[in-house]
């Protein structure tokens, strides 16, 4: 197949001014008819070349005329009109088959409803269009279904619906908004709805509606708060207010994503929308709330402004990203979201970046635009966002943001459209920043400082390199800010943060009058996506765990204390006087009465096994890793059982649930303490354990006391977990967290567990959800155990990508991923694991989106 490429790009020669569709449903035959008003735009005598595949054409004219066999040629993805007036109507019918799709992409059935997913491409699978994101249109659109379908939705607003002959009914939608077609949706079945309104800053009052699975409407209140605080936070923090008079959120068990912003019409998937105490955690919680809010968000970045073509997914998604995240750090605490932020950004796009997948953030080529819904597009999308705001400040920041709203409302645009209002308002020379675009890899930088006592003079020598990635042998220096402050050696603050603007591969800076040798704190915040090494010795680290007022480096002082000690380990070369040593600094952490608990909890928690893998420097050894870890918990556990016991029963609430942070943060910090003394696990702990399980009255407690359950294993794993699925056996979402939580049990023999329950009859692997929480989070949160020195854990990966590839080719290739990784472990194993990968590419009829990230993984 021929590569995608930016370079490429060409507008479509024709407008499509209005679209009207015509929905005849039927779970194995919809109808679906097209009525596109064009208009030639482009230059000549351009054929019209729609897109549409897995479509069977009933009829094609144009001005109401039957078009002749040789007027028009069908392909397997195209409709082609070689020849057209300048300004027509095509009228196409086609016929579909959603109950048989199993892809999950365009039209298709679960549970017994109709919906859609459209982006990117799957709008070409309902009807004949120009499927490109730069082609808007006005859509009008008519759903007519049996009455076993009471809810009939779509974009905009609701202008007409009733009833037909016999047991059928309609229902006619306008969305007064110019979209593209991948903003389209459809849903039809029987809901229940939860109503709400909210009244925009002009005083306009927005009808609210979230549809959900007959019975689970109780669920769905805490996202239709979030979508509420949402709403209201877009006014204050960016202006930006919604446009329609109703906004409505469908959710569905199958879905191959978290959720799509479709105009006046998300769907979500029922993992990102429904929570009540006992079923959902609280980690669940707070992603329903940020997913809720990034959905919303998109109406204006993405929806009202959209990308000219799909090399600019970045605009929308690490935009939208950046804005997600903003809001989290205001509902639920700056420093607690910047820690997980990062954690995820390092877990996922630094993995990424260090891969045979690394890509730029706006890349230039493709073969399957599914394969770049990644970690570079969104979260370091969202990272150069940030970094914009901290180099121009927070007020020209949002000028710049104005403008682009004002400027580009209406229109599909580019990331270069995006930079040059920044620049016109700011009057700052951003060409050196759009770098960060176009070059992959994580910068590594490097602080080293001087300290001259005489002359009270500190000198920063900071340097900046990036290793080649896929395609780019050479890389340029980037505009990196570093974000630094300075301590005393007893911890005082003895300089506020500076941003310094790392522009070259190599600079020095001089700081008068530093009055005492001082403990650099580096990269406050986080403040750009690289990996920093410092000269810092362990008592400096000592200093900024214990003191560093900047609370995301006073955690990461805590995080590289312990990688070092596990590497070490891990080595073959422990420091058990480091790690006793970093033992009681821990315990000293946990007893400060300034820190938050959610804080704590963060602090308690080690660097995780795959974060480990990809920061050793030797080729990673994931067995020796998790015993190195192991160990750390072990003497952890030991140090300071006493106290992570008081914590454990400090941190009891026996008074009613509260979603808040703060209350959520007390859980943390208990399930925290639970982990840890599952590491050493005595009668008493192990007593404890089981109580807190058996006690637990909300899925938060219940997960975290059955994890560490799972941990120990034996007969206390085995009573809990037959427990777990007798109360649970009829709740999907539950049942997720039952098989995930056993993907991820480290005990040995767990592969075989893993195998014995895909023929569990609660396995469905036509389910994404299901899906991920076996396959996925064994192969990527279980290192230690996928790696199996067999190579059995990497078959079983490949047969899984096989299976699911015949019918689901997106959440497929999304399973490819931690086999990719074979060139940073031990030789043996990244043999083994390129083999598996050579099987599956020469497996025949393996669809586009696992061929191009396989290729990609052995090239
Ligand atoms: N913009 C949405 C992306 C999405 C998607 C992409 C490919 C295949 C299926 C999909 N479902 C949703 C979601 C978002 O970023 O908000
Ligand atoms: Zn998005």
């Amino acid at each position: 197949p021929q590569p995608i490429r930016l370079a490429d790009y060409r507008p479509f020669p024709f407008a499509i001014e209005t679209t009207r569709l015509v929905f005849d449903l039927s779970p194995s035959a919809t109808r679906v008819r097209a009525e596109l008003a064009i208009r030639r735009t482009g230059d000549g005598d351009a054929p019209l070349v729609l897109n549409g595949e897995r479509l069977k054409l009933l009829s094609v004219t144009i001005d109401g005329q039957a078009l002749s066999a040789n007027q028009y040629a069908v392909d397997a993805e195209h409709l082609t009109v070689p020849e057209t007036p300048d300004q027509f109507v095509l009228t196409t019918e086609v016929e579909i088959d959603p109950l048989a799709n199993k892809a999950l992409t365009g039209l298709y059935m679960s549970g017994g409803r109709f919906c859609t997913q459209c982006e990117a491409e799957g709008f070409r699978t309902i009807t004949y269009f120009p499927d490109r994101p730069d082609v808007l249109s006005r859509y009008s659109v008519r759903i007519e279904a049996d009455g076993g379908l009471p809810h009939l939705l779509s974009n905009g607003n609701l202008v007409d619906q009733g009833s037909l002959d016999g047991a059928r009914h309609f229902a006619e939608w306008v969305d007064p908004f110019p979209k593209p077609s991948y903003l389209f949706a459809l849903v039809a079945g029987d809901l229940d709805v939860v109503t709400d309104s909210f009244v925009t800053m002009s005083g306009r009052e927005v009808a609210l509606k979230i549809f959900v699975d007959p019975g689970q409407a109780s669920r769905a209140t805490y996202a239709l708060d979030s979508l509420k605080r949402a709403m209201k936070w877009d006014e204050e923090a960016f202006g930006r207010e919604y446009d329609l008079d109703l906004f409505m959120i469908v959710a569905v068990r199958d879905f191959n994503f978290g959720a799509m912003e479709n105009k006046g019409l998300n769907i979500f998937n029922s993992s990102l929308l429904l929570a009540d105490p006992e079923t959902a955690t609280d980690a669940d919680f707070e992603r329903i709330e940020a997913v809720v809010a990034h959905e919303y968000f998109h109406n204006w970045t993405g929806n009202r402004i959209t990308c000219r073509d799909w090399f600019q997914l970045c605009l929308k998604e690490g935009f939208t990203v950046f804005r997600d995240q903003s809001f989290s750090a205001d509902m639920r605490g700056a420093v607690v979201q910047r820690i997980k932020d990062v954690r995820a950004l390092r877990a996922r796009q630094f993995a990424e970046d260090a891969g045979p997948l690394a890509h730029p953030v706006r890349p230039s080529s493709y073969l399957k635009i599914d394969n770049f819904y990644t970690a570079t597009i969104y979260e370091k999308g969202s990272e150069i966002i940030r970094m914009l705001k901290t180099i121009l400040g927070a007020e020209a920041f949002r000028k710049g943001c104005d403008l682009y709203f004002e400027r580009h409302d209406g229109e599909a645009t580019t990331v270069e459209a995006f930079i040059a209002c920044f620049t016109e308002t700011s009057g700052q020379d951003l060409s050196d920043f759009f770098a960060w675009y176009e070059q992959a890899g994580t910068p590594a930088v490097t602080l080293t400082s001087d300290y001259d006592a005489q002359a009270s003079v500190l000198t920063l020598n900071l340097r900046q390199s990036t290793a080649p990635t896929p395609g780019q042998p050479t890389k340029r220096p980037l505009p990196i800010p570093v974000a630094i402050g300075l301590l005393s050696q007893g911890g005082e603050s003895l300089r506020d943060t500076e941003v310094v603007l790392l522009d070259k591969d190599a600079m020095t800076v001089r700081w008068e009058g530093v009055a005492q040798p001082p403990v650099l704190s580096a990269l406050r915040g986080f403040s750009a996506p690289v990996n920093l090494t410092t000269d810092a010795r362990p008592s400096d680290r000592y200093v900024l765990f214990s003191a560093d007022p900047d609370l995301f480096n006073r955690w990461e002082a805590g995080q590289t204390l312990a990688r070092d000690l596990i590497l070490a380990r891990a080595a073959g070369a422990p420091d058990e006087v480091g790690e006793e040593r970093y033992a009681e600094a821990l315990g000293q952490a946990l007893v400060d009465e300034a820190a938050e608990p959610a804080f704590k909890a963060l602090l308690l928690s080690l660097p995780s096994e795959p974060d480990l893998t990809l920061l050793s420097e030797e080729p990673a050894d994931p067995l020796a890793l998790h015993e190195a870890r192991d160990a750390l918990r072990i003497r952890i556990a030991i140090h300071l059982g006493d106290l992570l016991r008081r914590l454990h029963g400090e941190m009891q609430s026996s008074g009613e649930f509260s979603p808040s942070a703060e209350a959520a943060g007390r859980r943390a910090l208990r399930n925290a303490c639970a982990d840890m003394l599952s590491a050493d696990p005595h009668d008493e702990n192990l007593t404890r354990l089981v109580g807190h399980y058996e006690a637990s009255r909300n899925m938060t407690d219940m997960i975290g006391g059955l994890y560490p359950l799972v941990c120990i294993g034996g007969e206390a794993r085995e009573k809990a977990l037959s427990a777990f699925y007798d109360t649970w056996a009829a709740e999907p979402l539950v049942l997720d967290k039952w098989f995930s939580i056993q993907s991820r049990d480290p005990n040995p023999d767990v592969l075989d567990r893993v195998v014995a329950l895909t023929r569990h009859p609660a396995f469905e692997p036509t389910n994404p959800n299901r899906l991920r929480a076996l396959v996925s989070a064994f192969a990527s949160f279980n290192p230690a155990r996928f790696h199996d020195p067999s190579g059995a854990g990497y078959r079983f990966l490949a047969d899984q990508i096989l299976t699911v590839d015949k019918f689901n080719p997106m959440t497929a290739a999304r399973l490819v991923e931690p086999l990719g990784a074979w060139r940073r472990y031990k030789s043996d194993l990244g043999a083994l694991m390129r083999q598996e990968l050579e099987r599956i590419a020469v497996h025949p009829d393996l669809s586009k989106n696992v061929l191009e990230l396989v290729t990609k993984s052995l090239t």
